[in-house]
């Protein structure tokens, strides 16, 4: 891979998913990562017993020994981590801020790792040095002289391990704050939020093990081939013996289509793939609770169908006798809603919803899986009820082969909430920390992501600290995030690698350097281990295998433990001893957190442990006691009120995506295989009827502008239209390049979840750039 990208090109892909195009790439970014040997020795140890575990997805391991459990993008992932490149003091003396502002994301992130602590110096422009004690202090100041804890906000994003989610959490509780925006907040809330109402856990309730037993497995707005390749091998095992993977998604992702295993050589030298799915639906945007309705309603045509004949039940009546409330409300709603309706907000026939449904009547055993797809719109929590309401009529919960399975994204994101990364903390958490270490706990809510986003842009919060991640571009409505963190007196950004967040700085700013999952951890009783959670709420420890490029750099605890030691001074937990051996963090969270108790040792098993999901074993922590049908009214639009009254109706509903090379603001390349892109990202793909209706040519540039209601002009230019495989209506584009385009306040109801999948745009023609003679 190079800095210099192909010759822009667009050709439909017609390859199978993995397979050599995978080694491709791969190969690519590895040679370029300086060290191609000691990298490939690390990768061996990915997601092995006493290896590191992948910074890339959250999707679980087989527990089968032996197998190669990493795959293209955690191979991508791991190098892009480990590789040799500095961005150190030498580096900011040869660049402004304003210079490296010039830069693409791509570029940035390229340079290297961060090896020592730097602090933003107005005057030069320059990020100067500055020792470890100093930062703490300045830290400590800052947030010492603050009138009260809540005006400081403490990100977090989902590769940090448990021990320093952990140690964050205590500290600012400690500190006085639940102000802890975190990635979830733009990812998966939606999920937890719907499940924690509807089974008392918000998580999913399957293992890997699941999966092999599944008679029918549901994806619903998910492209595991660009982002959960591992699960592909799943996937392709159940269509080989015979199980039905039923795919819900407006675009035809290669992806989902077929797959040739790396691993299975016969299968790649004779150019032959598998197939991946049985049955493909492809809804409207946000169209996935009209389905799942549709769904739902012709099992009850049919259970009554059984009743008359008197054949045996579509519906598991002694499950929902036993362990469920609410049905009869939800089976008048399935009657009360009508199919015009249904057709119309779903975007699919009569005729595939009855395929669809027929599929998951004929199925014992069903997991419904789901990400992005879903979580990122309006009615998501709805939506995710919706499908819970499906599983429960057949008893789909709690039973081997069967479930719900929402598939997390970063490594740890899980992990972190377990920890207590929670802007809305659960009582019982408040209080154990309380009785464990003495000092009062604030018990209000503190702010999500966008909450954050407002409360800096008025003024009310004056501190940031990022735990990882890239606030700036990760986040909605750029220019205004730009422009929140800006008005900030100090950001903090702990990372590993340089991205737009370090160089969109409040008046005081600090790069605090950090270890990777892939580095080695140092320290006095020797190196450490880390844990993390995955997607089917495997506990297992993360050894890193790489020496630090930097001794200058320090691990996410040691951090933390700093800024907690100069902020609070004296305080009853000693931060440095914690350090010193995290076996003593782990003591502590065995202390304070469910499900935890003996934790070190139950780490030393291979694999792990599982986490107790209550609603796997059909117990139910919900205020009724059961699992609950929720009824939701279908979603009128997908903006509510925002725009029904706008004389200016959108042209498309654009969704915002990922691209194959990249992880998420982290862009590794600029090509996307599976969609035929090569060479570039400033692309919008539109059905070429849309484009004609328009009046515009596919290939010519456009400018995007989204509407909303609230004044704020929107707008990103110069993108390559592009004729695309796409419902009408519909347009897709890449994040974080469209990131300017998504409304703060265009969020999910209860979720609070941007709606990164459904943005209303008109498309102008952009103005001829300047012919130069
Ligand atoms: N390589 C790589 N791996 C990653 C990431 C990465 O960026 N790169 N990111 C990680 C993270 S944090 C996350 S959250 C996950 C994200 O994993 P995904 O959710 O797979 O990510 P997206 O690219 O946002 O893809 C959303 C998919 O949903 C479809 N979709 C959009 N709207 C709708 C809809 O209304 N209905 C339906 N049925 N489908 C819809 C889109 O066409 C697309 O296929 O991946 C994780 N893994
Ligand atoms: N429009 C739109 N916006 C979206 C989405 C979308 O689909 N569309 N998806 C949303 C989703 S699902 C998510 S999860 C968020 C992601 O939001 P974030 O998690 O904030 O973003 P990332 O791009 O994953 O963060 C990358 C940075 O993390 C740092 N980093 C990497 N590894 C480590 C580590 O081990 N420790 C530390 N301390 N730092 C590390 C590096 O400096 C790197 O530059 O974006 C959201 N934003
Ligand atoms: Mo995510």
């Amino acid at each position: 891979m190079s800095l210099q990208p192909e010759k822009p090109r667009y050709r439909p892909y017609t390859g199978a998913a993995a397979g050599w195009g995978a080694l491709r790439s791969v190969a690519s970014v590895w040679l370029d990562s300086k060290q191609p040997l000691k990298n490939i020795r690390a990768l061996l140890k990915t997601n092995q017993n006493g290896g590191f575990d992948c910074p890339g997805c959250a999707w679980g391991d087989s527990p089968d020994d032996g197998a190669v459990k990493f795959c293209e993008n955690g191979a991508k992932a791991v190098n892009w981590e480990a590789t040799r490149r500095r961005v150190d003091a030498a580096f900011f003396a040869r660049h402004s801020v304003t210079q490296l502002r010039e830069q693409s994301d791509y570029w940035l992130e390229y340079q290297g790792r961060l090896t020592e602590p730097m602090r933003y110096d107005r005057v030069s422009d320059h990020y100067l040095p500055i020792g470890w004690d100093e930062a703490f202090a300045l830290i400590a100041e800052h947030l010492n002289a603050l009138e009260k804890p809540d005006q400081a906000e403490f990100y977090t994003s989902g590769r940090t391990s448990n021990e320093a989610a952990f140690l964050y959490q205590l500290f600012v509780r400690a500190y006085g704050s639940n102000n802890f925006p975190d990635c979830s907040n733009m990812c998966h809330e939606a999920s937890g939020v719907a499940l924690g109402e509807s089974i008392g856990v918000g998580k999913g309730s399957v293992t890997f093990g699941d999966f092999a037993l599944a008679d029918a497995i549901f994806v619903l707005g998910q492209n595991p081939g660009t982002n959960h390749p591992r699960m592909l091998e799943p996937l392709r095992e159940a269509v080989a013996r015979g199980a039905q993977v039923v795919c819900f998604n407006p675009l035809k992702e290669r992806g989902l289509e077929r797959f040739q295993h790396p691993q299975h050589a016969l299968e790649m030298l004779a150019n032959g793939s598998a197939p991946l799915n049985t049955a493909f639906f492809r809804p409207a945007l946000g169209g996935d609770m009209a389905a799942i309705r549709g769904i739902a309603k012709l099992l009850l045509f049919w259970e009554r169908e059984a009743q008359a004949k008197g054949n045996p039940s579509v519906f598991d009546h002694a499950f929902i006798e036993q362990h469920t409330r609410g049905i009869d409300s939800y089976l008048a709603t399935l009657d009360a809603t009508r199919w015009e309706t249904i057709e119309e907000l779903s975007g699919l026939g009569l005729a595939e919803l009855e395929q669809a449904a027929r599929i998951f009547r004929d199925a014992e055993r069903v997991i419904i899986c789901w990400a992005m797809g879903i979580t990122q719109h309006r009615h998501s929590v709805a939506t995710i009820q919706e499908i819970t309401n499906l599983q429960l009529l057949r008893g789909n919960l709690g039973k081997p082969g069967a479930g719900l399975c929402p598939v997390r994204g970063h490594s740890n994101v899980q992990g972190d909430r377990t920890m207590g990364i929670n802007e809305r903390p659960p009582a019982a958490l408040l209080d154990a920390l309380e009785k464990h270490f003495g000092f009062a706990v604030p018990r209000q809510s503190g702010h999500n992501v966008v909450e954050t986003i407002a409360a800096m842009l008025d003024g009310r919060s004056k501190v940031f600290i990022g735990l990882g991640g890239n606030f700036a571009q990760a986040t909605p409505d750029s220019r205004r995030t730009h422009q929140a963190l800006h008005n900030c007196a100090l950001t903090v950004q702990i990372s590993t690698k340089l991205n737009r967040s370090h160089l969109t700085t409040g008046r005081d700013a600090l790069i605090l350097p950090c270890l990777g999952r892939t580095d080695i951890d140092h320290q006095p009783s020797g190196p450490q281990a880390v844990t993390v959670e995955d997607s089917f709420s495997m506990i297992h420890a993360s050894y890193g295998q790489l020496e630090p490029i930097s001794p200058l750099m320090r691990s996410e605890p040691a951090i933390i433990a700093g800024i907690a030691q100069a902020t609070l001074g004296a305080s009853p937990v000693d931060w440095h001893a914690l350090v010193l051996d995290y076996a003593r963090i782990r003591q502590l969270i065995a202390e304070i957190i469910p499900g935890f108790s003996d934790f070190e040792e139950r780490i030393r098993q291979p694999g792990g442990f599982h986490l107790d999901n209550p609603a796997a074993g059909r117990r139910w922590k919900t205020t009724s006691g059961r699992a609950n049908f929720i009824t939701n009214p279908l979603p009128a639009d997908l903006f509510g009120e925002a725009l029904r009254d706008s004389a200016r109706q959108p042209d498309l509903i654009l969704q915002t995506l990922r691209s194959h090379d990249q992880y998420n603001t982290t862009i590794y390349g600029l090509d996307d295989r599976y969609r035929g892109v090569k060479g570039q990202r400033r692309v919008i793909f539109a059905n070429i009827d849309d484009i004609r209706r328009l009046g515009h040519e596919p290939g010519q540039k456009v400018d995007i502008e989204s509407l909303w209601n609230d004044g704020v002009a929107r707008r990103v230019e110069g993108f390559t239209l592009l004729a695309f495989d796409i419902p009408t209506g519909q347009a897709a584009a890449y994040y974080p390049e469209t990131n300017p385009l998504v409304p703060l306040t265009s969020v999910g109801i209860g979720s609070h979840t941007p709606t990164s999948k459904a943005v209303a745009i008109r498309l102008h023609a952009a103005k001829p750039s300047p012919v130069i003679v």
